[in-house]
């Protein structure tokens, strides 16, 4: 529990927070209190905490990290500015040892939720804490992950990146590892997964093999471990770090996508981070019952729509096998979107209006550092629902397929979602990426209510973006209807569980006709909360899961089709 509170004038950094709540962290803020002053303000915001270290701890190189803070912080140490960062879903550290002091310490993070046309997402920020976001999900914000001390020696592992080459039998291991300060030998170690060592090295640098590989596939997350050890001159140990990583292989190829040469069909969600009190916080419990429920009915995958979702749900996705598109926090980048907010006018365009680049840049890079060396990770969606239609479009995105590609050793497919309103006719990006995603919904935002003629315009669809990429694979990373939960209807009316089963019957069928539509993703996993909106009854009800994940009708349906497809 830390104590926080609103920004105001009179913060003294050097004082104790003057009108301090309770949060608890890991957590978003503004689903713990009640009241407008925090569950409707854009500003700044004060956490503060204390610490206590036994003075042994001085002698050790201390580092505090954030797992992530939404969306900008800066952070104090007993009234010392130590670190900034901007970007809500990605780890940072620093080492603090300058400002600790043995005893008691003063931990203060001045947060920001603050979005506009620079940051990812992104919103129309008005200057006097009013904003209007193009996304469609609530602005949940705080400390959202863990936040640790750890120590080191001086002498320490920096970095591990797990390159390695493979035919699937023999693998090639080639460590990329960063030591910093002085040490006198090492030593790298590959263990399987009963702890078996099965290569090692006493060098940093060489390559190390193994014969018979055990592949990572999806279903079944088998990891090794590389295990890297630093000595000094007398063989005492310095350092020692140790990461886990799955050996499998990715490629695009006759419209298939093959893991470990073999097709792959996504049967999944894209899935929020949203939950009752924890907001967006990193939820572990409940991260554990949803990879029980998504096992059960036969899921093998998910997208983490829309940003990177926190790390250990990353490692438990390797470790259950499931398949992760795993997506910046690049939503929203869409000027123009309701007439009513926003009026395109002057040659004004999405691309000449943000000023996303230099957040997007960093968005990637964070993410492919953090995530490059997880097998769950199959490809990087850099954004979701761009304006790809819009001059300017394929200019902005070009060079950031370039910039994901060259960060990543394996050099993993990249994608975007499609929005349908920039449909093939009009898309100018989707050339540049390895697999195009869709997100549609016909038979609710266009031809509502009438599946028949929905059905005609996915098929449609389809055939023509085959047409104008024939060589690509297609997910549909978005489909589905808002589905009150227990509204039944004889009619089979829009809201009803029984047109959320109608519609998904209707898809499933499409899809089914098409050997290059290689998944579904259905929007959504369960229902989420938003910002209040007009058409937005207690949030976003697609969710095939309520939010306390209580199954809707379709589910049996899905379990039915999952299982045995
Ligand atoms: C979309 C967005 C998603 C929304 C969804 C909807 O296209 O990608 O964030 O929640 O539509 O339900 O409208």
């Amino acid at each position: 529990m830390w104590h926080f509170q609103a920004d105001e004038p009179a913060i003294d950094v050097n004082q104790p927070l003057p009108h301090p709540e309770w949060v608890a962290v890991p957590g978003s803020f503004n689903a713990q209190l009640m009241g407008p002053q925090y569950t409707d303000r854009v500003g700044y915001f004060w956490y503060e905490t204390h610490f206590q270290l036994p003075s042994s701890q001085l002698k050790q190189r201390n580092v505090l990290r954030f797992g992530a803070v939404t969306h900008a912080a800066e952070v104090y140490l007993n009234g010392h500015l130590i670190m900034k960062h901007k970007g809500g879903f990605t780890p940072f550290e620093g080492e603090i040892n300058q400002f600790l002091q043995a005893g008691d310490n003063d931990l203060k993070v001045k947060v920001s939720n603050i979005l506009d046309n620079t940051t990812l997402p992104s919103a129309d920020y008005k200057g006097d804490g009013q904003e209007t976001y193009r996304f469609d999900f609530y602005n949940y914000s705080g400390i959202q992950r863990q936040v640790i001390i750890y120590s080191t020696n001086p002498s320490y592992i920096d970095q591990i990146t797990i390159p390695y080459e493979t035919d699937l039998t023999h693998t090639t291991v080639k460590p990329e590892i960063k030591v910093q300060g002085d040490f006198d030998h090492a030593q790298v170690t590959i263990l399987d997964q009963t702890k078996q060592v099965v290569a090692q090295n006493n060098d940093l640098t060489s390559p190390l093999k193994i014969d018979q590989t055990h592949l990572w596939e999806p279903g079944n997350g088998y990891l090794y471990q590389l295990q890297v050890k630093i000595f000094a001159a007398d063989g005492q140990l310095l350092d020692t770090y140790t990461k886990s990583f799955g050996i499998r292989t990715i490629e695009i190829k006759n419209n298939q996508f093959l893991i470990n040469q073999k097709p792959f069909y996504f049967k999944g969600f894209g899935k929020h981070m949203d939950f009752f009190a924890s907001g967006r916080g990193m939820n572990l419990p409940l991260m554990n019952w949803d990879n029980q429920i998504l096992n059960s009915i036969g899921a093998n995958s998910f997208r983490t729509s829309h940003y990177p979702n926190d790390e250990i749900t990353m490692q438990q996705a390797d470790r259950l096998g499931q398949v992760v598109i795993d997506e910046t926090s690049a939503v929203g980048l869409f000027i123009g979107f309701n007439a009513n907010v926003e009026v395109l006018k002057n040659n004004q365009t999405t691309w000449n209006t943000l000023d996303t680049t230099a957040a997007h840049q960093l968005a990637i890079k964070e993410l492919v550092e953090r995530d490059a060396d997880h097998p769950s990770v199959v490809m990087w969606s850099i954004a979701n629902e761009p304006a790809g239609g819009q001059p300017g479009a394929r200019e902005y995105f070009a060079p950031l397929v370039k910039l994901t590609k060259e960060l990543d050793w394996q050099k993993r497919p990249v994608t975007f979602t499609d929005i349908m309103r920039d449909d093939y006719q009009d898309d100018q990006i989707a050339d540049l990426f390895d697999v195009i995603c869709l997100n549609r919904y016909y038979g609710w935002y266009s031809n509502h209510g009438n599946l028949k003629a929905a059905e005609d315009e996915l098929r449609d669809n389809i055939i023509h973006w085959h047409e104008k990429h024939p060589d690509k694979p297609f997910i549909f990373t978005e489909f589905g209807a808002d589905t009150v939960p227990g509204l039944h209807s004889l009619e089979h009316s829009p809201y009803s569980e029984e047109y959320q089963v109608d519609l998904y019957k209707t898809y499933f069928k499409v899809f089914d006709e098409f050997s290059y539509v290689i998944g579904e993703q259905l929007w959504a996993y369960a229902d989420f909360h938003t910002q209040d909106n007009m058409i937005r009854i207690d949030g976003n009800l697609k969710g095939v899961f309520t939010r306390d994940r209580r199954p809707k009708a379709i589910v049996s349906l899905l379990k039915q089709r999952w299982l045995n497809k």
